[in-house]
């Protein structure tokens, strides 16, 4: 073969050897192979030689021709395997069956709450139990030591049931069975769904949750009871917080008070939530009343108990800043998906 034609097929073969992508091999096909190419070139030398080389030159021409072609062409397809691994390796696999991170949902603020006040009464000792939410009259009601007629009644506007069941007004509705199942000494807690037929208005639903709370043990008395709330309500609100014992009349206990908390959503300026009275209404409690104690089967004489029934859904209500109770009962996606803001 002649020399020009071997320096040929070498330059080709080690350029080739360097190309790392479709345009540059292109452009050293052109290079050779084009109608300028360096080997079009080399065939138009033929003419110039004599006429028993010019077949010979002829042949040599055409081996490094189909060479040079079928270099180009397992190039090609060497390029384009190479193209398509890197953009395998590099693509980002998504499993289209996976939840968009947007779409999950959030625990409602009243579950929060209640998990949050469930770890802190376990804390201190307390078991944790469930309730109905239909109740019989005699568990709302005479258990608790508000007999048929009682004017009491008339404090919760009460929704009954043709058969006679009620859709439980408050928590306190588990007091009996909760003393007949554990007998004394007991701490439990009971959070829970009541239902009343109220006037609604930014602090009050007639469907909403309270937590009840009962000790019953030797030598219980109010410095007891003020210890647990006191612990209780600063370990919920992370601070001391201020709170104040009004009297209150419940016939379930005796004496009977009202705890109130300094609204946390105005700081006792006066907003909607506290009616303008800087306090919030949050936790009525007491001594349980003897009566109460013998119908759940313990001595009076022998044991004491308190019993408090915290309004859940308005603690909700502090720990989130929400201003009308009536949101958390609406499906109303972004007030109820924030996350926790005490
Ligand atoms: C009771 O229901 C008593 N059973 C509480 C109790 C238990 C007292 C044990 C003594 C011993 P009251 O009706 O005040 O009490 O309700 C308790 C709390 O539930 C209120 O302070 C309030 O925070 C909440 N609450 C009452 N009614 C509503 C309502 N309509 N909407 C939202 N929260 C309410």
């Amino acid at each position: 073969m002649q020399e020009n034609l071997i320096k040929i097929k070498n330059d080709f073969l080690s350029k080739v050897e360097k190309i790392q992508n479709a345009e540059e091999l292109n452009s050293v096909r052109v290079e050779f192979l084009g109608k300028n190419g360096v080997l079009t070139d080399a065939m138009k030398l033929i003419k110039t030689l004599p006429n028993e080389e010019k077949k010979q030159y002829g042949q040599d021409v055409n081996v490094v021709k189909n060479l040079l072609e079928e270099e180009v062409s397992k190039k090609e397809k060497f390029l384009e395997e190479k193209k398509l691994n890197e953009e395998i390796n590099n693509a980002k696999i998504v499993d289209l069956t996976t939840p968009n991170s947007q779409e999950i949902g959030s625990l409602h603020p009243v579950t929060i709450t209640e998990h949050k006040l469930i770890e802190i009464f376990q804390s201190m000792g307390f078991a944790v139990e469930d309730g109905n939410e239909i109740e019989t009259e005699f568990n709302n009601f005479e258990a608790v030591n508000v007999p048929k007629n009682h004017p009491a009644r008339d404090m919760q506007d009460t929704y009954y049931l043709d058969n006679g069941q009620v859709l439980k007004t408050h928590t306190s509705a588990r007091q009996n069975y909760i003393m007949k199942k554990y007998g004394a000494p007991l701490k439990v807690v009971f959070p829970g769904r009541c239902f009343r037929n109220e006037e609604l208005d930014a602090g009050h639903e007639n469907t909403f949750f309270q937590c009840e709370g009962m000790m019953i043990d030797k030598n219980i008395n109010v410095s007891n009871l003020i210890y647990f709330m006191k612990t209780m309500l600063s370990s919920v609100f992370g601070k001391e917080v201020k709170v104040r014992l009004r009297p209150g009349f419940f016939p379930f206990v005796e004496p009977g008070f009202e705890l109130d908390c300094s609204c946390p959503y105005c700081e006792g300026k006066g907003c909607s939530v506290c009616k303008q009275g800087g306090w919030i209404e949050l936790c009525p409690c007491g001594m349980i009343h003897e009566k109460v104690l013998e119908m759940g089967g313990i001595d009076p004489n022998v044991y004491q108990g308190f019993a408090f029934g915290l309004g859940l859904s308005r603690l909700a209500m502090m720990n989130y800043n929400i201003n009308d109770i009536r949101i958390l009962n609406s499906g109303n996606l972004k007030e109820l998906s924030q996350t926790k803001i005490n």
